[in-house]
């Protein structure tokens, strides 16, 4: 049987991220203690290789691994044809244009015949090119932050979560220009079984990301405000109702998405819910 090579990163922000992704979905691998290039799951026909972020693209894009987990930022920046099958919600950044805190900034306008030191050129000359401007791009290969202090950039194009480090370094973030979150892609070109595994990986994934953004509910509710109360409440059909010992109340339970919930709870009070718990759902299968 045929097992899916999947690319993911070797250590660094996405690597605990994806093997809990893995785990969630009941795939267990082992852990990325640093001598493992490779590991096998036993539990799926899965194939795990750790490698570093910047290579996952080409080796997708090759099929020397079938899919990966990356970053977008790194897609296009090396530019590479891969399929991007499912956004994973992690990794959350932004890449963004930063100056001096004492710059006379005036806008995006301020960034012609400027400097930018940049670890992403690629990325950052469509940006510039998008909004007609011409400047002229420093490449290296870490520590962007520092480049305006000792004087060898204008400004800084990079990558941006809290913004603490821009901070600590004397920078603004000026113009968020694209955000990136890690991804899951594919080779083009996979055989029908690859695909199938792909599918039912998926499938789990779905599951996750949907337990994670929703809630179970329970409630008790005086039997009088029922209707009112299981207005208040979408569920994924329609809420159970369990009797309680005291005939004038009933257990309500439902499903509500975290959001959601915030915005009902006062309704939910003043129609007489008490005893209201929100819990966490593991998987949930739409
Ligand atoms: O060794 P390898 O090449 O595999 O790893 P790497 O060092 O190139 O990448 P890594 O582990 O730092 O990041 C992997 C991916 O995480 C990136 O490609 C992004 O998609 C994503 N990501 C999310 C981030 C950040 N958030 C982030 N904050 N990547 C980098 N940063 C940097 C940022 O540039 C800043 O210097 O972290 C620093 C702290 O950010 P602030 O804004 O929170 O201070
Ligand atoms: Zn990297």
């Amino acid at each position: 049987m045929e097992r899916l090579k999947i690319a993911i990163q070797k250590s660094g922000r996405l690597s605990d991220k994806s093997i809990d992704l893995f785990e969630k979905a009941g795939i267990s691998i082992s852990s990325n203690s640093s001598r493992i290039l490779f590991a096998s799951a036993a539990d799926f026909p899965v194939d795990i290789l750790y490698l570093r972020d910047d290579d996952i693209p080409q080796c997708v894009a090759d099929g020397v691994a079938d899919c990966g987990i990356v970053g977008e930022n790194v897609i296009w920046e090396t530019g590479k044809q891969v399929e991007t099958i499912e956004k994973l919600g992690f990794g959350k950044c932004r890449l963004s244009l930063a100056v001096p805190r004492d710059a006379q900034y005036t806008g995006l306008n301020w960034f012609n015949g400027k400097k930018i030191a940049t670890t992403y050129p690629n990325i950052l000359k469509k940006v510039l090119s998008e909004n007609a401007i011409k400047a002229d791009i420093h490449v290296i290969s870490g520590s962007v932050e520092i480049c305006p202090v000792i004087g060898l950039a204008d400004a800084i194009f990079d990558i941006v979560s809290t913004g603490s480090t821009l901070l600590s370094n004397g920078l603004v973030e000026k113009e968020q220009m694209v955000f990136s979150e890690a991804v899951m892609i594919k080779n083009g070109n996979l055989n029908a079984e690859k695909e199938e595994i792909i599918k039912k990986l998926l499938f789990r994934i779905h599951a996750i990301k949907a337990a994670k953004s929703n809630k179970y509910i329970l409630l008790n509710a005086p039997k009088k405000n029922l209707d009112k109360i299981i207005s208040l409440l979408p569920g994924m059909k329609s809420p159970s109702v369990v009797p309680l010992a005291d005939g004038e109340w009933v257990s309500v339970h439902s499903v509500v998405k975290e959001n959601q919930f915030w915005e009902i709870i006062d309704q939910l009070q003043a129609e007489g819910a008490q005893g209201i718990l929100v819990v966490p759902i593991e998987k949930m299968i739409l």
